[in-house]
């Protein structure tokens, strides 16, 4: 079976994440017809998976369970060289339950402080699910390398982008025009390859 996207298919954007839910919807460019899972008052799954593209899989089949609609899932986060991948897919649960990316910056800081790191290579990692209610999905994943800078600059994106810089550029993913940064993001990597796997 071959599976397709077509163009204005009514497609679920299974985050609560607004930063998310607001790339998602640049890099898409109105391919599709969103509905926001907010706005269908969908709940939000608990990430039991230990991997992005397990953990977008689980968040897009749920959203495409209860709502009876074709689901996008996007599961992403920072990963450290120096703190072996961490907080990788744990990046939004160090920030805690009051969503304090301040404070997930601060750990990441700390912790490479306390390991002695003079190596500050990082990366973002973005998986992207499609998920048919009651069918198949596809998974895929893109990535962005850099390095972390301290203390965060920029207010222009959100979570960990004030610490990031990429790769070849000066300016962290928080001082970028949001179309410079989805211009090369793992998100926007993620897409290309779902184009690639289903439009
Ligand atoms: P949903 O599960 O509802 O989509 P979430 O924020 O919990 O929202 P994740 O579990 O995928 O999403 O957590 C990923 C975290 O990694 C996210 O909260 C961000 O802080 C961080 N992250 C992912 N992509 C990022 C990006 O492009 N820039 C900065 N931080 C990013």
């Amino acid at each position: 079976m071959t599976l397709k996207l077509e163009p204005g298919t009514r497609l679920v954007v299974a985050t609560h994440n607004p930063g998310k839910a607001r790339e998602l919807a640049e890099i898409l460019e109105g391919r599709f017809q969103l509905v926001a899972a907010g706005e269908l008052g969908l709940p939000e799954p608990e990430e039991t998976e230990q991997t992005f593209q397990g953990n977008a899989l689980l968040k897009a089949r749920a959203a495409a369970e209860a709502s009876g609609l074709i689901a996008l899932a996007d599961d992403s986060g920072l990963s450290v060289k120096a703190l072996d991948g961490a907080p990788g897919i744990y990046s939004a649960r160090w920030a805690g339950p009051s969503k304090d990316f301040g404070l997930a910056m601060k750990k990441v800081e700390e912790r490479l402080e306390e390991v002695g790191a003079e190596d500050v290579s990082a990366w973002f990692t973005s998986s992207l699910a499609v998920a048919w209610p009651g069918g198949p999905a596809v998974v895929v994943e893109g990535r962005v390398d850099g390095v972390l800078t301290f203390p965060p600059r920029g207010d222009k994106g959100f979570g960990y982008d004030p610490i990031f810089i990429p790769e070849g550029f000066t300016q962290t993913f928080g001082e970028m025009e949001p179309a410079a940064k989805d211009g090369m993001s793992h998100r926007a990597r993620a897409f290309v390859k779902l184009k690639a796997a289903l439009l």
